[in-house]
């Protein structure tokens, strides 16, 4: 579709899981959140809450609390370290990271209906050289890609369950987010709403 007009450094695989293989992930984040409970970030100094809610896996996990935005071993609620990465998507990202070591951070966002990302840069890693890989679940929602400077054009990309992107080499500090959700999209979550994966190298390898 919108491909060839994507920016430099960026890799859309739609539909790259099957819907088998969605349905596998899925069950798998269910256990993740029993052991690591979705909680709602909010932002540093205001306080104000997220409208997407957020755990994680892996030996870090990305956290943003009136402290700042970081990466922590530990769940900020239950004091756990968080459950780890399981196995496919560890072979997700030795598949198409092109990237020597393995994921540290698995992020996982939870969108309700009218929940959105506001523009953001990945810049809380220490290792720029890998790629972010985001996995989509779930309902489409429409992304938004732009450059490395907040101003400027970007370009909007409906993303559907089973859809991978990467950002890396020129694109991997680039401005993006989700501006909105098109519920009603998708069967495979029983009450609606989209999950979005993304996992991240945080330590130089
Ligand atoms: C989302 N994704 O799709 C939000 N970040 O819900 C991201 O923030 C993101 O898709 C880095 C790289 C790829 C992404
Ligand atoms: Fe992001």
């Amino acid at each position: 579709m919108v491909d060839k007009a994507l920016p430099a450094g960026v890799r859309y695989l739609p539909r790259f899981l099957d819907a088998q293989a969605q349905r596998d992930l899925v069950a798998l984040i269910r256990d993740i959140c029993r052991d690591a409970p979705l909680f709602t970030p909010v932002m540093p100094r205001t306080g104000k809450p997220f409208s997407v809610r957020m755990t994680n896996c892996g030996p870090l996990g990305w956290v943003s609390d009136r402290d700042g935005y970081r990466y922590q071993a530990l769940h900020p609620q239950t004091g756990r370290p968080w459950p780890p990465i399981p196995a496919p998507l560890l072979d997700l990202w030795s598949g198409l990271a092109d990237f020597p070591a393995p994921p540290e951070a698995c992020l996982i966002n939870w969108y309700g209906e009218g929940a959105r990302m506001g523009l953001h840069k990945d810049s809380d890693e220490a290792e720029f050289a890998a790629p972010v890989l985001s996995v989509s679940l779930g309902d489409d929602a429409r992304f938004r890609i732009g450059g490395v400077e907040r101003k400027g054009p970007t370009l909007p990309l409906r993303l559907m369950s089973g859809d991978v992107l990467l950002m890396g080499n020129e694109s991997r500090l680039a401005f993006h987010g989700i501006d909105r959700l098109y519920p009603g999209t998708s069967t495979l979550l029983d009450h609606g709403g989209r999950i979005n994966l993304t996992l991240r190298r945080v330590n130089p390898a």
